[in-house]
């Protein structure tokens, strides 16, 4: 199952266990733990003392009390004292050992704040980095959803120098979008008539005929030699839907979904374009979300959670899920 990045509270996550950034006594404090015990109620810090405290690196678990959620996964991050302090082992080992506890608990649904990410000084994209790949590597091996909760949008910041390349690129293609756009209407409408539909040629429509997006995925994921789990997890798409879309040689998947797959089989511009017109859609200027896709798979890059990171950051909506 995939991850999902949310912008939220993490006390308002309805799920079967959220994360807690705790402190090594277990007690309570500020940031996300002080949030998590005043909607919990008093008997989460009656429970918690009970403990005896968690090393840092580790997790408890606990009731969940007044939240919507069952369970709370208390785990303690490490202090950011510059990266030479085994910081990164440790903050690894949060998330691994709160997945274990977690499908110890048979949860299915987990969400996670950004550890360390707050008072504690972790610089965030590496421990949003950390994170997604600590819980890719877990989804890998495990059928359950793993939320990443962001508070505000400062705790989710790509780099800054990959939001001015992308809108950069945006705003180039915006203009010669436009640009083309208003010689177009110039040349269809010389004397105020109907717009011209662009024909497509003949070819085309029966290569859409002759095979569907399902077929082309199939087709797509042996020809790469990945299994059909390898193509569905990179997708960031969970094993039902993928089964539906299998299963039904005319199924009509959202543009995300469609997306998530071609950049999962990292399929090259051409291609990507021409296995979403199989799914009814296609790539313009005219928006941000395709210029983002654009952007990223004419650059060879594939990363689906980096991809989805911009997309993000853009406000756009996410590949897969
Ligand atoms: N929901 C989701 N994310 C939140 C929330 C919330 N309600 N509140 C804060 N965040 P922090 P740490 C984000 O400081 O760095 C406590 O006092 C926040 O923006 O809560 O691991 C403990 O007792 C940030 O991105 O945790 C420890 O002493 C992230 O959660 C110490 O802070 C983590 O910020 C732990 O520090």
């Amino acid at each position: 199952m995939p991850i999902q990045i949310v912008r939220n509270d993490i006390t308002k996550m309805n799920c079967d266990a959220i994360v807690n950034a705790a402190n090594n006594s277990l007690l309570g404090g500020g940031g996300v733990d002080g949030a998590i015990h005043r909607a919990a109620g008093e008997k989460l810090l009656a429970e918690c003392k009970k403990l005896g405290g968690c090393r840092t690196g580790e997790a408890k678990i606990t009731k969940a009390y007044k939240l919507p959620c069952k369970y709370i996964i208390h785990t303690v991050g490490p202090v950011w004292h510059g990266g030479a302090y085994g910081e990164e082992e440790l903050l690894i080992s949060c998330y691994r050992n709160s997945l274990m506890l977690a499908e110890k608990y048979k949860c299915k649904s987990v969400a996670f704040p950004l550890i360390s990410a707050g008072a504690y000084g972790y610089p965030k994209e590496h421990a949003l980095q950390i994170a997604v790949t600590e819980i890719c590597k877990f989804l890998m091996k495990n059928d359950i959803t793993v939320y990443i909760v962001v508070f505000d949008k400062d705790c989710f910041q790509i780099s800054k120098r990959l939001i001015h390349d992308i809108t950069e690129y945006i705003d180039e293609r915006y203009v010669e979008e436009h640009y083309n756009e208003r010689t177009r209407r110039l040349m269809n409408y010389p004397f105020g008539g109907q717009e011209l539909t662009e024909p497509i040629s003949l070819s085309d429509a029966v290569g859409q005929i002759d095979e569907s997006f399902s077929q082309m995925l199939i087709r797509k994921i042996d020809e790469k030699g990945m299994t059909d789990a390898q193509c569905y997890k990179k997708a960031n798409v969970d094993r039902k839907l993928f089964s539906k879309i299998k299963n039904n040689v005319l199924y009509k998947p959202k543009k995300t979904t469609a997306v998530a797959f071609a950049v999962a089989l990292e399929l090259p511009f051409g291609e990507l374009k021409d296995m979403l017109s199989k799914a009814g859609f296609s790539l313009t200027h005219s928006n941000k979300f395709d210029i983002i896709i654009e952007y990223f798979v004419k650059k060879g890059e594939y990363d689906i959670f980096k991809i989805n990171e911009a997309l993000f950051e853009f406000d756009q909506p996410l590949l897969g899920i």
